[in-house]
């Protein structure tokens, strides 16, 4: 009778529903400080639909409402990787999504590697059954991919870790300056689960300085004649000509690469900027 006692306390016992009863849990998944969409209509197509699927963008997951599980043939408790894989391969209506992975090693399109993370929480705690995670009626599930740090120690101006250090990188930079939404506007310092390698120069606040670094690295590895032209062209202009209209004039002066034209702009929004009154 011991061991029977035992079993009643594995978790799987624990679950409140039966695989085939229908029930809701809500998903949301973050990837480094953006939410993404999760489309209403995966898993629903004219012919049936999968299990589990969604009828609106909240997130929210029908689960238990047809058949078998996921993309099986078996009648079973539905998995949160059984979503991923119905909306891979049987997008429905939303269509598939060819980045539809989850694992402790992916989310999405997202791999982990030494400087980044998953996590998972379950109405708000810490989860680690990721994938093969049973959800219950009402769960909240949050997925989260995270760096581990906010610097990149690989290469420090390359803020979004994709395809080194680009134009995209000073206006992630300078875009946090602006809206400061992982950091406080008066001291620079960072929130507690880093979304981004913001801090350049690793002195953990996010200021000035990190979007600076940037925009020289950018600046030194570009062709110097054609970029301070298009820069005294660019603060020429003043502020009445929109972004795109000056962009377009730049463009059509000679055959400076758009880097180049990318970068005058990026600077011009930079020294619009109120930063001064910022922590350095
Ligand atoms: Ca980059
Ligand atoms: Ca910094």
């Amino acid at each position: 009778m011991a061991r029977l006692t035992i079993q009643e306390l594995e978790p799987r016992l624990a679950l409140s529903h039966a695989p085939a009863d229908h029930i809701h849990a809500t998903l949301g998944i973050e990837l480094q400080g953006e939410s993404i969409s999760i489309p209403a209509g995966i898993g629903l197509s004219e012919s049936g639909h999968f299990n589990p699927h969604t009828h609106d963008e909240a997130g929210e997951l029908h689960i238990g409402e047809g058949g078998p599980a996921g993309l099986g043939t078996q009648l079973r408790y539905v998995t949160l990787g059984d979503f991923f894989d119905v909306w891979r391969e049987r997008g429905g209506s939303a269509g598939s999504n060819r980045d539809s992975y989850f694992s402790p090693a992916q989310i999405m399109n997202y791999s982990v590697d030494s400087q980044s993370a998953v996590r998972m929480l379950v109405n708000g705690t810490v989860n680690e059954e990721f994938h093969n995670y049973i959800p219950h009626d009402g769960d909240v599930i949050e997925i989260e991919f995270n760096r581990r740090s906010w610097h990149n120690a690989v290469e420090p101006t390359d803020v979004d870790g994709e395809d080194g250090t680009t134009v995209a990188d000073a206006q992630i930079a300078i875009d946090e300056l602006t809206n400061r939404r992982f950091s406080d506007a008066d001291t620079g310092t960072v929130y507690v689960v880093p979304k981004k390698f913001l801090d350049v120069d690793n002195n953990s606040i996010i200021s000035p300085l990190d979007a600076l670094l940037i925009i020289n690295t950018i600046q030194r590895r570009s062709s110097a004649a054609p970029l301070s032209a298009a820069v005294i062209v660019a603060s020429e202009t003043g502020t009445d000509e929109s972004a795109e209209d000056l962009k377009t004039r730049l463009g059509n002066v000679d055959s400076r690469s758009q880097d180049v034209v990318d970068l005058a702009l990026i600077q011009m929004e930079y020294d619009q900027q109120e930063f001064s009154n910022q922590a350095l």
